[in-house]
């Protein structure tokens, strides 16, 4: 496949934007080479600059539930263009947006609209914080809840892709009242909280873990954090950038039947443009500035273009009674086909998946399935790279790591699944 164009579009970003990227996560840091540049993208499909066309699993890295493009958006869109793009003062789509977000998440009773994924978790934290009066902060390795100073510390995605997992720039100060645990790991959770529950504003997690792969938490480990954050009056946070209308219509938390104090959300609430947003019980959300103290500001917050994508896309999975029922079997055909192949091939890989998320996880000789950092970093990263490119020749996007899921939507047919998984075979016997 020629992608002459890309290269050099990409040696003139070079030249202009650090590493080329406005995102570190873009970089092919964990495959090598230089990125795909696109130009366009309809349905499944990416297309790059120089005219090859792909089945994209990136799907911008999870907004893009629908696909690209879907006609429901792009109107609601365009209707709101011509309104007017932005007014820094209330609007009736932010109350709708908001309606819908505590229809289909019954956890959230107040909800605040951000701009991003970050800012959500950043000010969940925060509001943690104020709302306890307490400091410490419990995260898990792997985990990655965005560019937040005070989670940036043993984080997941991109940080872990580029081997900066504890970001220069975190003072030590930041750093010291975010406690770390393995994931799924019920005891580290039971002990923290025994010798230091008191001191514990909140836990953030993401139920299904989307930034060291796709790593689902066990029902145990999830049920224990909601156990003992209620016990010692510490918030629990799910931070649902990822999995929230993704892994089920109400997120993970429906899945697992388990309830946080808080959540967070982005990628498909704003239906492919920046939005983020934070919410949860009302006792708590009250002490957000201008009813309580908690400071949380932001001028494009409730954007009505972002609005109008977020609620066409929320009402179109709100409608559509069956869209979950598709859309896991969409991946788990993806998921079986593929491993079906390796095996073929005597490829050792196993891929996690649930909802709409997925990983093809190359597992060391000491593994059999991936439940935390330690068994995910263990994966056979070299392996994964060649396959990625082999993929790619195919026309086929993944995630350009090893530690990224990979996303489904709605317009994966069963045709462009089938096609995969047969290109997915002949980069196993490439290997
Ligand atoms: N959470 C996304 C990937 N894990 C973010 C993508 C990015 O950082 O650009």
């Amino acid at each position: 496949m020629n992608r002459n164009k890309s290269r050099e579009i990409f040696e003139k970003a070079l030249t202009l934007i650090p590493g080329g990227v406005n995102s570190p996560a873009r970089a092919f840091g964990g495959v090598g080479g230089t990125p795909v540049v696109f130009e366009r993208a309809e349905g499944p499909w990416m297309y790059d600059v120089d005219g090859n066309r792909y089945i994209d699993y990136v799907l911008s890295w999870g907004p893009m539930i629908l696909g690209h493009c879907d006609p429901r958006v792009t109107e609601s869109l365009n209707a709101a263009v011509a309104h007017g793009t932005s007014f820094g003062a209330p609007t009736l789509a932010e109350n709708t947006l908001a309606e819908l977000i505590i229809r289909l998440v019954p956890s959230i009773e107040r909800v605040r609209l951000v701009n991003s994924g970050t800012e959500a978790t950043m000010s969940a934290i925060r509001l943690a914080r104020g709302y306890t009066g307490r400091d410490k902060i419990v995260k898990f390795i792997g985990c990655y809840h965005g560019h937040v100073d005070s989670l940036l510390v043993a984080a997941g995605s991109a940080c872990a892709t580029l081997a900066v997992p504890n970001s220069p720039g975190v003072t030590a100060g930041t750093a010291a009242d975010t406690i770390l645990l393995n994931y799924n790991d019920v005891e580290g959770v039971r002990k923290t909280f025994e010798e230091n529950g008191d001191q514990i504003a909140g836990v953030i997690v993401e139920p299904v873990a989307g930034n060291m792969g796709c790593v689902p938490g066990t029902r145990e480990f999830l049920e224990t954090l909601r156990e003992e954050t209620k016990k010692h009056a510490s918030v629990l946070i799910f931070d649902e950038v990822m999995s929230g209308f993704r892994v089920a219509r109400g997120g993970a938390q429906e899945f697992y039947g388990i309830t946080p104090d808080l959540t967070t959300l982005g990628k498909i609430v704003g239906g492919g443009l920046p939005v983020g947003a934070y919410g949860g019980r009302k006792e708590i959300m009250d002490a957000v500035t201008p009813v309580g103290k908690v400071y949380q500001a932001g001028t494009l917050s409730g954007n009505p273009l972002a609005t109008a994508a977020g609620i066409a896309t929320l009402r179109v999975l709100e409608a559509e009674s069956d869209f979950y029922t598709k859309l896991n079997a969409t991946t788990a055909r993806l998921a079986k086909g593929i491993e079906r192949e390796a095996a073929d091939a005597g490829v050792k890989v196993s891929v996690s998946h649930i909802g709409g998320m997925s990983t093809i996880f190359f597992l060391s000789e000491d593994d059999d399935s991936v439940k935390d950092w330690d068994s995910s970093s263990r994966c056979d990263k070299k392996r994964f790279a060649k396959f990625f490119w082999s993929m790619l020749d195919s026309g086929v996007y993944l995630p350009c790591s090893q530690f990224e899921t990979m996303f489904t939507c709605s317009v994966h047919s069963d045709e462009i699944v089938d096609a995969t998984i047969a290109a997915a075979g002949k980069a196993f016997r490439s290997l």
